[in-house]
């Protein structure tokens, strides 16, 4: 479903403003495909850890258990932009919806629990982090 909006507009964007719509569009996502990099960290955990991709308007997986001390990287996987926003506060990826098609976000968990999260902007899409030693 989210491939077919996606499909529509992109044509309609061709329609409406001809040809050039094309180069511009390709260009976009290639500039897009370079921003995944733009967030650097200097440790390197971000292809070792777990992560959660966003896709669907979904965390996907919804729930993910990991040890303490592991980095979670969630990365959003499509055209639709998302946050991650810890129901308790201890972490947040930033304003909502901020976390665009190609971007990641990055925590450590610290603590053993059960870390309930959610994208501020999307009420039904929440994940839970199980921290256990
Ligand atoms: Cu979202």
């Amino acid at each position: 479903m989210i491939r077919r909006v996606t499909a529509v507009f992109l044509c309609l964007c061709v329609a409406a403003s001809g040809g050039l719509a094309v180069a511009g569009c390709g260009s976009d996502s290639k500039s897009k495909s370079g921003k995944s990099k733009k967030k650097k960290k200097s440790s390197k955990s971000s292809g070792a850890g777990p992560g959660v991709v966003m896709q669907n308007i979904q965390f996907n997986p919804s729930n993910l258990s990991v040890k303490v001390g592991n980095t979670v990287t969630w990365a959003n996987n499509e055209s639709v932009g998302h946050d991650v926003t810890a129901d308790d506060g201890s972490f947040k990826s930033g304003a909502p919806g901020a976390l665009k098609q190609g971007d990641s976000f990055e925590h450590a968990f610290e603590k053993t629990g059960s870390f309930a999260y959610n994208c501020t902007i999307h009420p039904n899409m929440t994940g839970t982090i199980e921290v256990t030693q």
